[in-house]
């Protein structure tokens, strides 16, 4: 109840979400109400660094007063008019977003996951239309470990029990490779049906804990796809917006995407903003009617995506990422406990990899370091991802890798 706020205290948040949220999360006892920069509030005030950034949606820091203000601005103007008007907003960010990334088209959604679908539905349709691929026959090769989202579709092609298990029936029409081989796809794309249309691929895979493939994988698989006239579709909901050190993964080999899809960061965190891009010979395989969202490309979405992409460039987010990686890496290799089994990653996109002991595994670790003031959060049991928002400075990241190690030291005391 609203009036019993101020005696609330974070046992009465939780008890309240427990009871009536489904439980479909297992959240760090932690319950936050403010956020700035790299910075979290948690409900009796104490401060702690983010080290999740909202897995990667808030790249450009919490609350960034740029993006506040446009969204602000534009909310108290117009927010949303369905796509069967026009609107002044979207045109300008359709034709900035193309501009930044180098495409002729976008098609706006909402949610990562979304975006994911119409990927697939534009490399089917491109697929039949183009490609001439048998009707009903299009296959797409995925991952091993893929994460892509949460719909029917996407949890078809995920290899994780717990994403797909009793969701079933699955949706056909995905091989699934190994990650990380050139090998099992060139076997795939020769494959004596010529029925592959597409190869969609995290350049860095994310929920299977950063893991980052060899160098010059991304180049010679897109390189293998182009070969095979099958489309090259990178997942880049998380590793994009800078957060690897470059605007997208796939810029640290030069690889251009056949469709590209964002999510996340593209709002800042404001609200779920995603899209698809892609050249004309695809793009516009998809008629009239043919797909959309209530909420794709509204006006809201459209002018806070423009300001949070506008912050990237002229913060030289990538630039920091990129320096910000290279010290966390270094100086966490530098921690001398048997709890660290090893670190990976790319820009601000990094992972511990932590050897339980005494029992201690790594959400204890996480607990831990959030008593001393930084949240991040376990995957898979053994590993934590240590993805700051891209704003943070020098002096932060070495004082956070000290906390971490202090967190260490404590856990197996
Ligand atoms: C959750 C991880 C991150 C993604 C890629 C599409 C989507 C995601 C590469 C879908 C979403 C999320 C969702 C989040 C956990 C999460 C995640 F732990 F699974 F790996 F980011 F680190 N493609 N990733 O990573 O985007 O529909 O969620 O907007 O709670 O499920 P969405």
């Amino acid at each position: 109840m609203e009036e019993n706020k101020g005696k609330m205290t974070t046992p009465d948040y939780i008890a309240r979400e427990d009871k009536y949220g489904a439980h479909n999360y297992h959240p760090l006892p932690v319950v936050l109400e403010k956020g700035e920069g790299v910075f979290l509030w948690d409900v009796e005030g104490k401060k702690y660094y983010d080290f999740l950034s909202a897995y990667s949606a808030v790249n450009q820091g919490h609350c960034h007063p740029r993006i506040v203000k446009a969204m602000t601005e534009q909310a108290q103007k117009l927010t949303l008019t369905s796509r069967a008007f026009y609107n002044n907003a979207l045109g300008e960010f359709e034709e900035y977003v193309t501009r930044y990334f180098g495409y002729d088209k976008v098609l706006p959604m909402n949610t990562g996951a979304e975006a994911v679908e119409t990927a697939i539905k534009l490399c089917r349709k491109w697929a039949y239309k183009v490609k001439g691929i048998r009707s009903g026959e299009a296959k797409i090769i995925v991952c091993r470990n893929n994460f892509h989202g949460r719909t029917i579709s996407i949890v078809s092609m995920s290899t994780d029990p717990d994403a797909y298990r009793d969701y079933g029936p699955y949706t056909p029409g995905f091989i699934t490779i190994p990650y990380n081989s050139l090998e099992a796809l060139e076997k795939e794309l020769v494959h004596p049906d010529d029925d592959v249309a597409g190869f969609l691929v995290e350049p860095i895979q994310g929920e299977a804990g950063v893991f980052v493939p060899d160098d010059g994988f991304i180049k010679k698989a897109y390189e293998l796809c182009r070969f095979h006239s099958v489309l090259f579709i990178a997942d880049e909901v998380q590793t994009g917006i800078a957060r690897t050190g470059k605007m997208l993964a796939c810029d640290h080999e030069e690889v251009k995407p056949d469709i590209l899809i964002l999510g996340k960061a593209i709002s800042g965190g404001m609200m779920p903003v995603s899209c698809v891009l892609a050249n004309d010979d695809i793009m516009l395989t998809i008629k009239p009617g043919e797909h959309g969202s209530t909420f794709g490309g509204n006006p809201l979405a459209a002018k806070i995506a423009i300001t949070a992409l506008d912050v990237i460039k002229d913060e030289k987010l990538e630039e920091n990422a990129e320096k910000m990686g290279v010290i966390f890496r270094e100086e966490v290799g530098k921690i001398k406990s048997d709890m660290i089994e090893l670190v990976r990653g790319k820009g601000l996109l990094n992972a511990v990899v932590i050897k339980p002991m005494n029992g201690k595994e790594a959400w204890d670790v996480c607990m831990t370091m959030k008593e001393n003031g930084m949240l991040a959060k376990p995957t898979h049991e053994h590993i934590i991802r240590f993805a700051p928002p891209l704003v943070i400075n020098e002096q932060q990241i070495r004082e956070c890798v000290l906390i971490f190690e202090k967190s260490l030291r404590e856990c197996v005391q």
